[in-house]
């Protein structure tokens, strides 16, 4: 964007928030927080929680307490709250009193603040002892893994949670040869199997639902290799015979980890759908073949994103949409709520209303009937006739494209632009 050069004064510190607060304000477009909490929502303490840090990035924001980040999600309409174990309870106090206490006052939080806790997470990716993975070759280590996972479950029950979900993270490696994949796969699923075991027992004893066990892939990052790099991979997984309790798996597919092998995130959606896997859905953006950058949802795609809730509201899903972005390095801790987290939500409400109209629409519901109608063949027809039969519909395909374009941009209420 080129501008005449004008002559710009500084901006002094302490009218910096008011100057963002004030443009923010000048968007418009804001739900309120009753109307964004009537969606099933999910905001992950690490998301809120992001320093900004990375391989080659120093943090650019100060260290939060989950006290702050469940009052500022109440504050936004954000109804429910997600956690990594070791997010909250540091390694060294997992399996403690301090865990307990820990965890009483996550419970005491949520309560004061109105959340529920939807999803909890186990970290087998960071600490060192996850060096070789958490279905290392030494017992020692997927024994201290699968304890791990337990223990999550047991967390996710004394929260109310009702979903458990699963990064493998560093399941792969950076050296070729010296990792068996198949004792691995096993080997990974004997934690899984732990996991599974143990829900059953705590949800007999504390009289709840078990939780649904939600397998996420990244197809790179951390590791150079990766032995279950896609939602497709995860599923075969799952249907492998490896599991004991393949029905209490699925999948928490997330947007931009499909992007980023080059897939196309709506169809592996439908493929999940189709197997009844798709219970849990992390939503961001970004861009294909990069890194896992975490972008707010809608912010690089969003007529795909409008295309992937067309899909979801058209087969009913109704589980959470689990914000999984990094709010950038470039804002603020104040911005992350104030700027972050309403916008990521108001779009995707957005998104999800258009989704609706293109639903109802009626030029592309005639136009879709039309295709699913077909042209009149006569009997006995050969291929250049039903070729023929069928060529002047098929023009629909791209007028259907211009009219999901024209909603996303608001076209199709008369907005024009002319020259
Ligand atoms: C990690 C990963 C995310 C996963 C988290 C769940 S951990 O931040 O990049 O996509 O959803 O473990
Ligand atoms: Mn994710
Ligand atoms: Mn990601």
């Amino acid at each position: 964007m080129k501008r005449k050069k004008a002559k710009l004064d500084p901006i002094p510190h302490e009218q910096q928030q008011p100057l963002v607060a004030r443009l923010m304000k000048a968007c418009g477009g804001s739900y309120t927080p009753e109307q964004r909490r009537k969606y099933f929502i999910s905001g992950p303490q690490w998301a809120a929680a992001y320093e900004g840090h990375a391989l080659f990035h120093a943090p650019t924001r100060s260290p939060i307490t989950f006290e702050h980040v469940i009052e500022q999600y109440a504050e936004i309409g954000i109804g429910h709250w997600t956690t990594h174990d070791t997010d909250v309870i540091p390694s060294s106090k997992l399996f403690t009193d301090e865990q307990d206490a820990i965890v009483d006052r996550i419970r005491k939080s949520l309560k004061k603040n109105g959340l529920k806790c939807s999803m909890v997470t186990t970290e087998t990716f960071h600490h060192a002892v996850f060096a070789a993975s958490p279905a290392a070759e030494s017992a020692s280590v997927r024994a201290y893994a699968a304890k791990r996972l337990v223990n999550t479950v047991n967390i996710g029950h004394q929260l109310g949670a009702s979903y458990a979900v699963y990064w493998p993270g560093s399941l792969g490696y950076q050296i070729q040869g010296a990792v068996e994949e198949t004792e691995t796969l096993r080997w990974y699923a004997e934690g899984l199997n732990a996991a599974c075991e143990a829900d059953i027992a705590i949800a007999a004893r504390m009289k709840r639902k078990t939780l649904k066990h939600c397998m996420e892939a990244k197809p790179f990052e951390p590791q150079a290799e990766i032995l279950l790099p896609t939602s497709d991979a995860m599923l075969a997984f799952i249907g492998s015979g490896l599991l004991k309790h393949p029905e209490m798996v699925g999948l928490n597919p997330e947007y931009l980890h499909e992007l980023m092998w080059g897939a196309a995130p709506r169809a592996a959606l439908a493929r999940a759908i189709l197997a009844g896997k798709l219970w849990h859905f992390d939503i961001n953006d970004g861009y294909r073949l990069k890194h896992d950058v975490d972008i707010a949802v809608g912010l690089v795609n969003p007529l795909d994103w409008l295309n992937v809730l067309i899909l979801l509201r058209s087969h009913g899903y109704n589980g959470p949409f689990n914000l999984d972005y990094k709010p950038p390095r470039t804002t603020s801790n104040w911005g992350v709520f104030s700027v972050s987290f309403p916008t990521a939500v108001d779009r995707f409400i957005s998104l999800w209303e258009m989704a609706g109209e293109a639903l109802e629409d009626s030029v592309i519901r005639e136009a879709s009937d039309a295709l699913r109608a077909g042209g009149t063949v006569p009997k006995n027809a050969g291929v250049d006739e039903i070729t023929e039969a069928n060529r002047e519909l098929l023009t629909l395909h791209e007028l259907i494209g211009h009219r999901l374009v024209q909603i996303l941009l608001g076209l199709h209420k008369g907005r024009v632009y002319s020259v």
